[in-house]
């Protein structure tokens, strides 16, 4: 129970003379209630979150009142499942904390979630204003709307209760419009005691209309880009997670096929169309990226993850040098363009009506039979490579027999959410696992950040309502492992598989000065992880070939329970940094 008592009247801006009288006559509400009541008229079914001083009446009331309120060990997990929320529904996903290090342990989650453009409102409690801004000590003193700033895309804070139905408005907005993002929403511990007149405090909420308005591109931008799709010879689709979170899943699915151009889902753009579609070139990408000559980017940016757009991927002579390709991006936010080389041709909207438009205008645009050809010919070729190492059974297992389990799994079980951690771990699993449906594949994102794994697989569970399989690095785990204990607790269908190589990148490493101390890369040999999901009443599973990993995912999702299995990789079977060992300064000079 939060210890703030005072009386909100010591606090409260003065009320119009109108509210006065009604307070006396009539109803009071306070800030507590009006919070909760300003989610719930925008459509906040669920909070994640940590309770604790000042928030924690905050969390019970906003159970009794009836949201679904699912607490955490830490608020980082409580933050990315959040924020991952925002990703799947479009609705900003609502992250509550108490004040400095509650605030700053879920800081991380939003700053990961402005850089990946997902929305996500992180909602603190902070300490008594006065003395903060004096720097006189108070119980968690922090200035935190200050530090939130720099990482959040927008941040507000809120001292009057009349004044709450606006900064709920403004965060859902400025989370969900445009090019999405983490939005910081200060709640001082005075403002929840205060108590306005009931009528006057629900009359000041706002039920957000329109938060996220279609943007519709020009006509002549839209015509700059198909005039470049109909003059290209080996045209190229990539699709980024922007087009997965725009949920224009039927356009993107038309203008793909009917142009018959090739397409590269980035990494959680997988499953928009099925991984096996016959235009999905994912298996020839090192082939299509420096032979395309002209590239529709759809909600894609030309980050580190494509290499900045240009050097040896795209066909560059030099690591800096940019290739010879056109660059058409459909993108919401107007200054992405022109960010790493030149767009051509930037269509500046809303993916679903870029693309309905593109799609209107596509007429005649086909991509070249020999293009194709030529790509299929690739692709055909790296698929039987990628079947041989498949099919191998070596003891302990590989990535590739482990995974080549999970690929059947997830085949046969489409509707299941497939989060993905680690670094051998996230690299193999996404190019070995193919996705069926949108949305389904959750990942490091634009980071490639460690700790998402059990805040992303409650979220998915709790809002996706599906099964969920987490495939983690050893490594990776460790930085959420104690959720297992939320997911036992809330009884989520999550089956959480480590691979476990000993350690970060390999486990394999030994101490260079020979000393007792192990390398900083390993850990405990042959650790037994599932005995932490057993501890708290879920099932553990200790498992060294392909057949009994097999078996005890079967049972995990036939049974629904949560569920952790121990899945033993060769130690050696990694590499340093997965597929980004050129990124590593020492590994690059080796
Ligand atoms: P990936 O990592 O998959 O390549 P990014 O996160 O780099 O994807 O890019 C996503 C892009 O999608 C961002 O530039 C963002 O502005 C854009 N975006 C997000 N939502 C929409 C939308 N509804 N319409 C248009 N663009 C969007
Ligand atoms: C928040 C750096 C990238 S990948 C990784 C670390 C520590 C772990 C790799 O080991 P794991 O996978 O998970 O066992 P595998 O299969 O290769 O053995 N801190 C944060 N984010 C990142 N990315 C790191 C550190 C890192
Ligand atoms: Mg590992």
């Amino acid at each position: 129970m939060a210890t703030v008592t005072e009386s909100a009247a010591a606090s409260a801006k003065p009320q119009p003379a109108q509210a006065a009288s009604n307070a006396q006559a009539g109803e009071q509400i306070d800030g507590f209630q009006l919070v909760i009541e300003a989610l719930k008229l925008n459509g906040i079914d669920t909070v994640f979150g940590l309770p604790g001083i000042p928030i924690t009446d905050l969390t019970r009331k906003a159970q009794a009142a009836g949201l679904r309120v699912i607490s955490f060990r830490h608020e980082q997990s409580a933050g990315y499942a959040a924020s991952i929320a925002g990703f799947m529904t479009q609705k900003p996903g609502v992250c509550l904390t108490v004040s400095a290090p509650g605030f700053l342990n879920g800081l991380t989650a939003l700053a990961n979630a402005t850089t990946n453009c997902f929305p996500m409102i992180l909602v603190s409690g902070s300490s008594e204003r006065e003395v903060v801004d004096l720097q006189q000590g108070d119980y968690e003193e922090m200035d935190q709307l200050a530090i939130a700033k720099p990482l959040a895309k927008a941040a507000f804070r809120v001292l009057h209760a009349e004044d709450i139905g606006v900064g709920v408005a403004r965060a859902i907005r400025a989370a969900v419009s445009g090019r999405p993002g983490g939005v910081y929403l200060d709640l001082p511990a005075k403002l929840f005691p205060q108590s306005i007149d009931a009528e006057l405090g629900r009359k000041s909420l706002i039920k957000v209309v329109d938060p996220a308005p279609r943007q519709i591109p020009a006509q002549d931008a839209v015509k700059r880009a198909l005039d470049l799709l109909r003059g290209a010879k080996k045209p190229l689709i990539l699709l980024g997670k922007g087009a997965a979170y725009a949920q224009a899943d039927a356009q993107i699915r038309a203008l793909v096929e009917k142009t018959g151009i090739p397409y590269l889902p980035m990494s959680m753009a997988k499953g928009i169309l099925p991984d096996t579609h016959p235009q999905c070139a994912s298996a020839a990408r090192s082939f299509v990226l420096p032979e395309a000559d002209v590239v529709l980017l759809v909600g894609a940016r030309l980050n580190w993850l494509l290499s900045h757009g240009k050097g040896k991927t795209w066909g560059g002579k030099g690591s800096k040098d940019w290739g010879g390709q056109k660059f058409v991006q459909v993108d919401i936010s107007p200054t992405e363009a022109d960010s790493n080389v030149r767009i051509d041709a930037p269509v500046v909207g809303d993916i679903g009506s870029c693309v309905a438009a593109l799609l209107e205008g596509s007429d005649g645009i086909k991509a070249p039979a020999e293009w194709v050809a030529a790509v299929n010919d690739k692709k055909g070729r790296n698929v039987a490579k990628m079947a041989e190492k498949l099919g191998e059974n070596p003891a302990p297992m590989s990535f590739h027999s482990a995974l080549n389990v999970v690929r059947d799994v997830v085949k046969a079980n489409p509707d299941a959410y497939l989060v993905n951690e680690g670094a051998n771990a996230l690299d193999f699993t996404r190019s070995i696992v193919d996705m069926y449906k949108p949305r389904k594949r959750l990942d490091v994102g634009t980071w490639g950040v460690m700790g998402i794994g059990m805040g992303f697989a409650v979220a998915a569970a709790v809002v996706g309502k599906q099964q969920v399989l987490a495939i983690e690095g050893d490594s990776a785990f460790g930085f959420s492992g104690m959720e297992v204990e939320t997911i036992c607790r809330y009884d989520l269908p999550v089956c959480v598989v480590i691979m476990n190589n000993n350690g970060v990148y390999r486990g394999d490493e030994k101490n260079p000065a020979g000393g007792a101390d192990p390398s900083p890369l390993v850990f405990v040999k042959d650790a037994r992880y599932e005995k932490l999901m057993e501890a708290f009443g879920g099932v553990g599973r200790h498992v060294t070939t392909p057949q009994e990993l097999r078996a005890a995912i079967d049972e995990a999702f036939r049974t629904k329970r949560p569920t952790l299995i121990n899945a033993v990789i060769a130690e050696g079977a990694g590499t340093e940094s997965g597929r980004i060992t050129a990124l590593n300064p020492t590994a690059a000079k080796k």
